[in-house]
């Protein structure tokens, strides 16, 4: 197979990335501020879309492939791409992954993580805890002579040992000022196995872990992908650039450490 070019990042470019990453985690965390019983998703996108112009930025998603939202709200069972809708109303007890992307100076921040409404069954709050462990445990697997395969594997890992599974049909994906380029990042996978990683390599790693089974369907909507046994999903996302001595996470969430090393980094 013929290796795609994968595009790495000037200091410069990098600098852009950041200040886009740390608006649309400015903007996830302003969102997460609006959720309760009773909200709908549409009004948490008209929020977003109203927040990122006076911000000065643009959001991705909107008309990317037709999509027709500026963010993806995607409850319990949806695995990603859902479609904000005024006939969806937050209820007590529901998990909600919001994922947002902004462009800003013509790059891009693309991230999501899961919210509770009101208090989660025992069984939810464990699968985004491990979702949120999964994110965690894939940067870790990020310094310069790591492999693609690295990521997935630790990810993977993780996940089936707690019981859940690892979706196959949406992955990770280089970043910069295009929303999706090479190289893919699948969330499954072997040690030792993929491309090299190397310094100003800039991509998301989004987990999507289901309680059930990991296959898709996608609804008659087509853009809304949900489990096929309609079991709980879950997903969380950070756009990383790989560093000389490691990673930095370019979507720090507020009061996440924003460097985040290699265990075994100097
Ligand atoms: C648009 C295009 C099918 C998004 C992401 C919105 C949705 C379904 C075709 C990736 C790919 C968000 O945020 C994303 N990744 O982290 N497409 C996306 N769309 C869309
Ligand atoms: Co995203």
């Amino acid at each position: 197979m013929e290796k795609e070019i994968i595009t790495l990042l000037s200091q410069r470019e990098i600098d852009k990335m950041r200040t886009a990453g740390h608006l649309a985690a400015k903007l996830l965390h302003h969102l997460g501020t609006l959720i309760r019983p009773g909200v709908s998703t549409l009004e948490l996108d008209t929020e977003a879309e109203r927040w990122t112009q006076a911000h000065g930025a643009k959001s991705a998603p909107l008309g990317y492939k037709g999509y027709p939202k500026s963010i993806c709200t995607s409850i319990n069972e949806v695995i990603c791409h859902g479609i904000p809708s005024a006939k969806q109303v937050l209820k007590e007890g529901d998990i909600i992954n919001i994922d947002v992307t902004l462009i800003v100076d013509g790059y891009h921040g693309d991230t999501s993580r899961m919210f509770f409404v009101g208090e989660p069954s025992p069984l939810a709050r464990r699968l985004v805890e491990v979702t949120d462990e999964c994110r965690r445990r894939g940067i870790a697997a990020v310094k310069p002579g790591a492999r693609v395969g690295d990521i997935g594997a630790a990810i993977q890992e993780y996940a089936e040992a707690q019981g859940f599974s690892v979706v196959r049909d949406f992955v990770g994906h280089g970043i910069s000022n295009v929303f999706h380029t090479a190289p893919q990042i699948p969330h499954y996978g072997e040690r030792g196995r993929g491309r090299k990683l190397r310094p100003g390599m800039v991509f998301t790693i989004e987990p999507m872990i289901n309680e059930g089974t990991y296959e898709v369907e996608v609804l008659a909507d087509g853009w809304t992908a949900v489990t096929k046994d309609r079991k709980l999903s879950a997903q969380c996302e950070h756009t990383i650039a790989v560093t000389d001595n490691g990673v930095e996470i370019l979507t720090p969430y507020p009061g996440e450490d924003e460097v985040a090393l290699s265990p075994d980094a100097a």
